[in-house]
């Protein structure tokens, strides 16, 4: 024995601290720190070694078996030289721990929400959709079957006591058929759906989502609920810049527009208030009314 703890450690695989060493005897503890501390064995493996002849004169050997550590700890493995006069021992002045596996962990399968609070604090539009996005694990060595078309998203309005689905939006993504894991992502279209504060006898709207795993499992998020869905705002007539609100910009487009007909450059249909295919008096008379009463 007799190196520097920097050599004894360098271009090691494994992270070892608190070298100790001694001479005579050449033996030297070194600690393995496997993620936290709670246990510490001992390693005890004995080899002969040949005499390299000299002070500084190395030859690889190598010890032949595995360190198997599986749990969690600190560990003390000891390398220790003994040899004939008990002495002063020539070999072993150098070694390399090297790691030859990671424990494989076994992956369960599992389908989350990116941000399920995301989806219970917007409020969505009827006419617009939800993009709604997950992630799954089909578990270890397993993968995302096509059965449900990949990753099936839900919108289910719900009997307010949960006795039965009244309807369901559905969207998929099928990139995730084949996958063992990944995120999934799918527009659920909210076109023709009624408000939530429409839905009668207390109705509401739960997000929902689905896969089936090689497994055999099939995997479900944890829904949320009540996902709300607000009616579209009325269109303000006469609104022409579509800005919500009737102003003096509109009444700038609308001159602009009348005495326009139809196939018109400056024909609006926005302005044509009566639908009669021309920009008239008579719209401009119900513009200012509008104009007016606003
Ligand atoms: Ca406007
Ligand atoms: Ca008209």
């Amino acid at each position: 024995m007799g190196r520097l703890p920097s050599e004894f450690c360098s271009k090691r695989y494994i992270p070892i601290s608190n070298f100790t060493w001694r001479t005579i005897g050449d033996a030297a503890g070194i600690q393995v720190s496997l993620r936290d501390a709670s246990e510490q064995v001992v390693y005890s493996k004995s080899i002969s070694a040949p005499a390299t002849g000299g002070w500084e004169t190395y030859a690889p050997l190598n010890i032949g078996n595995d360190i198997e550590i599986t749990e969690t700890g600190l560990y003390t493995l000891r390398i220790e030289s003994v040899g004939a006069d008990g002495y002063w021992q020539w070999n072993a002045d150098s070694y390399t721990l090297i790691k030859t596996a990671d424990e494989e962990v076994e992956v369960l399968g599992s389908l989350t929400l990116d941000d399920a609070s995301k989806y219970l604090s917007t409020s969505y539009t009827v006419g617009e959709s939800i993009a709604v996005t997950a992630n799954y694990h089909a578990g270890t060595n397993h993968t995302v079957t096509g059965a449900q078309g990949g990753v099936k998203f839900f919108l289910r309005e719900m009997k307010a006591d949960w006795s039965a689905v009244v309807s369901d939006v559905l969207a998929y993504d099928p990139s995730a058929t084949g996958q063992e894991s990944g995120t999934a992502s799918a527009n659920l279209s909210l076109t023709g759906l009624t408000p939530s504060a429409d839905l009668p006898d207390g109705n509401f709207y739960f997000l929902y989502a689905v896969f089936d795993s090689t497994d055999g499992t099939t995997y479900k998020i944890g829904g949320v609920q009540p996902i709300s869905i607000v009616a579209a705002a009325e269109p303000v007539i006469g609104d022409l810049d579509g800005d919500g609100i009737l102003s003096q910009e509109d009444m700038s487009l609308f001159r602009a527009t009348l005495g326009s007909s139809q196939g018109d450059d400056n024909y609006n249909t926005a302005a044509d208030l009566d639908n009669d295919g021309s920009i008239t008096r008579n719209d401009y008379r119900l513009f200012a009314i509008a104009y007016r009463n606003q």
